[in-house]
């Protein structure tokens, strides 16, 4: 190989035409693209089996919007926060309020308060929007002068469970009804400006804690249009007859908001929601849905694949299954395709990140199935790069850090100048923090992640956040945190504890402290290991490559 300075850039471009962005906020490319559309199912909870109708999800978006604007006197630029499971409701809670002209930073409905506090307040959260059942978790994470407003709650259950909400909380029903009687005329809407912030999802990025991530109207509405281009485009348009879209990944989360709910959207589909996952309800809906397209992360893909509940008969509606978030493996696909007993459903796989809102490889629908493995190849308007470790750009097959750019990355990270710039180089290359290699075709493979970041079924694990929690306790000298491989969480987290001299504390301890303060799957459940001391590099960063390779007899 050359030596890395008598390299040129190789930069990896799609072979598809580039694609004109319109300059349409996300509301107004929603409405425009589905126009055509009113009666016709938009969402529908599996669960409570309450639908919106396309022209529903319009009224209810404008009627927040006028609310939001008249009834709780927000401004543009202001950021409402949504607290909310998988349901109906939460595509007019991020339209309206986008159709106000204000930002929406979308929650994990399962966060503890403490979890939220940090995300609300670091988005400066004015409003939140939640369910009953999440009323004084939300009340907990603001202050008494934020206002919560409460939707219905996702399915009768949980509402049975929770029957008297907070005294000062408002209804998102009434609020609707006023803005509905007070007519259109009530606010002006702003014109709508596509360069703002629309979206404030947080990610840890390649390090660190949860940072918010900038996305603007025109980040979220490139990448929808540069994935409805007629060779990749997953979902049919609804003129080829609805598309139906299983999906239980959440829409806090990119890949559920963009990669999933706003593009079926866009392209007029009906959308299948679930509050939460269990087998039985996920079973069920396949039976009485017939998805023709399921979004899955690698772990549903698991359970698909091998849960005994789930037929081959069940999954013969199924056209599509687009798969991402994390690796998925090639036994793990054969595995799959094996259940289906189909040759023509092959698992389309997609690479993205929240920072590039979040699409920029996805497999071409007309994928053969030797590029099952492959995350795709780039997508319109963007463009790749393959760092070698020596600083050269990679050729064919040399493994190397991926760079990305194109019109879906983010502005930034919200107050953070420095995770800014350590992301996005002067030049305007986003360093992933992935290891890939892209074969003659152009198509690219995942080697390996570099980066901190673990993925527990898909979800997001910053191990700083963890890392600090352990270092909480007074016994602890030192703490590293990294993600072990397991099939059915895709990452687990383990914790490498060094205790001060003499000092004793015990798994058990350690996770007992952890529990109650952050979402389920953060849990170490990876364990705990005791050590001397963390492997660290002269400069003091820890060497999470020696620590994932630990084994037990060392
Ligand atoms: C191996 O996970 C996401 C977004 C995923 C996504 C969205 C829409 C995939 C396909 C799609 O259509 O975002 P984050 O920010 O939570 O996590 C980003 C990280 C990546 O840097 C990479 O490490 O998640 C990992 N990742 C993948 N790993 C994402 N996609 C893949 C993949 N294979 N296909």
């Amino acid at each position: 190989t050359a030596p890395a300075a008598a390299r040129g850039r190789i930069v990896v471009e799609s072979d598809l035409p580039p694609v004109e962005v319109p300059k349409e906020t996300l509301p107004q490319y929603l409405l425009r693209r589905s126009a055509h559309l009113s009666e016709q199912p938009c969402v529908t909870c599996a669960v409570s089996k309450r639908s919106l109708s396309y022209a529903q999800v319009r009224e209810a978006s404008r009627r927040w919007a006028l609310a939001l604007a008249s009834q709780l006197d927000l401004r543009p630029g202001h950021v409402v926060a949504l607290l909310l499971p998988n349901m109906p409701e939460y595509l007019p809670a991020v339209q309206g309020a986008l159709l106000a002209g204000l930002s929406v930073t979308m929650a994990n409905p399962l966060y503890t308060a403490e979890e939220l506090r940090r995300q609300f307040g670091d988005a400066g959260a004015r409003v939140v929007a939640t369910v009953p059942a999440l009323a004084a978790t939300a009340r907990a994470a603001v202050g008494p002068a934020t206002p919560i407003v409460l939707l219905p709650p996702p399915d009768a259950a949980s509402d049975a469970a929770h029957a008297a909400p907070p005294a000062d909380a408002l209804h998102w029903k009434a609020l609707l009804e006023a803005a509905g009687a007070a007519g259109a005329g009530a606010a002006a809407l702003p014109e709508g400006d596509p360069d703002a912030v629309a979206a404030l999802p947080y990610s840890s990025g390649t390090t660190g804690l949860p940072k918010g991530v900038m996305l603007t109207h025109r980040n979220l509405v490139a990448n929808i249009e540069c994935m409805s281009v007629p060779q990749l485009r997953h979902v049919q348009d609804a003129e080829e007859g609805q598309e139906v879209i299983l999906t239980v990944l959440p829409f806090f989360h990119i890949y559920g908001f963009n990669g999933v709910l706003n593009l079926a959207v866009a392209s007029g589909s009906h959308s299948i929601s679930m509050p939460v996952f269990t087998p039985e309800a996920y079973v069920r809906s396949l039976i009485e849905y017939k998805p023709t397209l399921l979004a899955v992360v690698p772990s549903l893909l698991q359970f698909l694949a091998v849960h005994p509940a789930v037929t081959r008969e069940m999954l013969q509606s199924v056209r599509v299954v687009v798969s991402g978030a994390a690796p998925a493996t090639e036994a793990l696909l054969n595995k799959f395709r094996l259940k289906c007993g189909r040759d023509d459903l092959v698992v389309s796989q997609g690479y993205g990140m929240t920072e590039t809102a979040p699409v920029t490889l996805l497999v071409p629908l007309a994928v053969r199935r030797e590029k099952e493995t492959s995350i795709g190849r780039v997508i319109p308007n963007t463009r790749a790069r393959v760092l070698r470790a020596d600083g050269a750009d990679a050729a064919p097959r040399e493994h190397g850090e991926l760079l990305v750019t194109g019109p879906q990355l983010m502005k930034g990270y919200l107050n953070n100048e420095k995770a800014t710039q350590e992301t996005i180089d002067e030049e305007g290359w986003l360093h992933t923090g992935d290891v890939v290699y892209y074969d003659e075709e152009n198509y690219f493979y995942i080697v390996d992640r570099t980066k901190e970041l673990i993925k527990v079924k898909g979800n997001q694990v910053s191990p700083t956040e963890l890392e600090n929690l352990v270092m909480e306790l007074p016994e602890v000298a030192d703490c590293a945190v990294v993600g072990i491989p397991d099939d059915r969480h895709d990452e687990l987290p383990r914790a490498f504890v060094v205790l001060h001299p003499n000092k004793k504390l015990s798994e058990e301890q350690i996770k007992k402290h952890i529990e109650p303060r952050v979402v389920k799957y953060k849990r170490l459940e990876g364990g705990v290991i005791f050590l001397d001391k963390i492997p660290r590099n002269p400069s003091g960063k820890i060497l999470r490559q020696v620590l994932k390779a630990w084994k037990p007899e060392q």
